[in-house]
């Protein structure tokens, strides 16, 4: 089943907003598999955002993910890293549609509230990085 790597940034976690973004993740319809509260070295910020190294935006956004904790989450169901995407919103919250995350609770582009992978490849790669040692299977940990 497909998985997607979701990360409320410092800013949706100081804003208290981690509730209210599980739950639409969750009444939409998906699983959550995994779970961490993590404060970011910036090695690892630099690692996660690495296909954006030559970005004028770079250090300043290294900088926004080592600010504070981040909630790491790993999604699982049905097209959830297209629909994942739509239910955050586009990246630049003046352009994100009200309902999404980004058009309900967002305004600058440099506090976007939430990351959410690009693609299935993309997912695959972030899910590896934030959790080495894999999510747990809950069913079959059920059994032993
Ligand atoms: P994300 O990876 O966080 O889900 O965002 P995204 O795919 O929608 O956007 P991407 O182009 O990969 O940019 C990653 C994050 O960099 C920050 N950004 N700042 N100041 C700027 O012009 C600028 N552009 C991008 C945003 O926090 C964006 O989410």
């Amino acid at each position: 089943m497909e998985q997607t790597f979701i990360m409320i940034k410092p800013d949706g976690v100081q804003r208290g907003l981690v509730g209210e973004i599980i739950s639409r993740f969750e009444k939409k319809g998906f699983i959550l598999k995994g779970l961490r509260m993590v404060g970011v070295e910036r090695s690892f910020a630099e690692k996660h955002y690495e296909d954006l190294s030559s970005k004028p935006f770079f250090t300043g956004l290294v900088e926004y993910i080592i600010s504070g904790p981040v909630v790491a989450m790993v999604w699982e169901g049905k097209g959830v890293v297209a629909t994942g995407r739509k239910i955050i919103g586009a990246t630049n919250p003046a352009a994100s549609e009200p309902g999404t995350i980004r058009g309900d609770f967002a305004v600058e582009i440099g506090r976007n509230v939430i990351h959410g992978s690009d693609a299935v490849e993309s997912a695959k790669k972030e899910i590896a990085l934030w959790f080495p040692d894999g999510v747990v299977d809950w069913q079959s940990s059920l059994h032993s």
